[in-house]
């Protein structure tokens, strides 16, 4: 592991909180013991050095059987936000989805969630977003968007956001949903252009959202267009990437020939995640050693991301304010 990386204060802005389960979680909740053989199937496919995307999204139901009761979900967050901290991140923006359970409502999911982030002693700053499933139909969407709002009155220190994730491959976007989760002031992070949908791309962009997940198939290199990219270049939207996992669900043929290199090239806003680190078996670390091996970015590069990618958090300008002092004052510390 390149030290520097390692050290170097760290902003994760997507991070989904029940992909991002430990194996050490996993097994701690129990999961394997439940549902074993599919656990198996599952492994085998994790085996794999690439999977698609469509057999990604099956492990995230081993997480999910992990966390069916509060005490679980409790552990599970507790335990991400440490790893986050043991990987010297001083900023994490989790998300996850709402999920009703035999034993648990949905409304019970997210006062677990926020629980666990209010009990947070360690020297990190945690944010929620909440997100809504690209599988849901109104008018299922809409209740669940009624409570994501409903919370974020009860939270509004820690509930800053709301995402649409899911698989790309099934579901619409609801604009008009968004639209509303906005006008309630809750930050929209959309999951956009993860595989190619020219028209759901566009129609996002129209929507201004403060961030983009993935932003795959925008550059007309990329399976995007040229409509699309000089749309995208007007916007100007940070865009959260996430380079293991994008190769790994093979959305990106390889870490040198992601699309971030265009972001780089033309200096546009981009932010690195690690969007489910059990999953992809990644650390926010890693990201960054393979961003500098495969883009020939210098120490100083990647400081700046961080740095930059605390204007693009949804955290309280104060809370930017303490980020950049720590940056800078590291900076000042251990670099030239
Ligand atoms: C889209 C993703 C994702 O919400 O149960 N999720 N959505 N693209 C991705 N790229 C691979 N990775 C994760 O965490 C797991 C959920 O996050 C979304 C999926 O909906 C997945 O079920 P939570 O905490």
């Amino acid at each position: 592991m390149n030290e520097f990386c390692k050290n170097l204060p760290k902003i994760e802005l997507h991070a989904h909180l029940n992909g991002s389960l430990s194996s050490q979680t996993l097994k701690k909740l129990g999961c394997f013991d439940e549902s074993i053989e599919e656990y198996h199937r599952l492994n085998k496919v994790m085996e794999r050095s690439s999977r698609t995307l469509d057999e990604c999204f099956l492990l995230f139901k081993v997480a999910h059987n992990a966390t069916r009761t509060k005490e679980a979900v409790y552990t599970a967050t507790k335990d991400v936000i440490e790893e986050f901290f043991n990987d010297n991140a001083i900023y994490l923006e989790l998300r996850t989805t709402p999920r009703s359970e035999e034993c648990m409502t949905m409304e019970e999911y997210v006062e677990t969630v926020v629980k666990a982030i209010q009990d947070n002693k360690l020297n990190i700053i945690v944010k929620l977003l909440l997100s809504i499933d690209r599988r849901y139909q109104l008018p299922a969407s809409d209740n669940v968007m009624n409570l994501i709002i409903k919370m974020k009155n009860k939270y509004p220190d820690i509930i800053k956001g709301v995402d649409l994730s899911g698989n790309p491959n099934v579901g619409i976007f609801n604009s008009e949903l968004f639209k509303k989760a906005k006008e309630s002031g809750l930050s929209l992070s959309l999951h956009c252009g993860e595989v190619k949908n020219d028209k759901e791309v566009e129609e996002m962009l129209f929507l201004n959202p403060d961030r983009i997940g993935h932003a795959t198939c925008i550059h007309p290199k990329y399976e995007g267009s040229e409509e699309l990219w000089n749309l995208y270049c007007q916007k100007l939207i940070p865009a959260e990437c996430c380079l293991t996992s994008n190769v790994v669900c093979g959305t990106s043929k390889s870490y040198a020939n992601h699309h971030i290199l265009e972001w780089i090239k033309n200096d546009l806003p981009f932010t690195i995640s690690t969007d489910d680190k059990g999953v992809f078996n990644t650390t926010l670390s890693t990201e960054y050693e393979l961003l500098q091996r495969h883009f020939d970015l210098n120490d100083s590069d990647l400081w700046k991301i961080n740095y930059n990618s605390i204007d693009y958090s949804f955290a309280e300008s104060s809370e930017k304010d303490k980020l950049r002092d720590i940056m800078l004052e590291w900076k000042t510390k251990y670099m030239k």
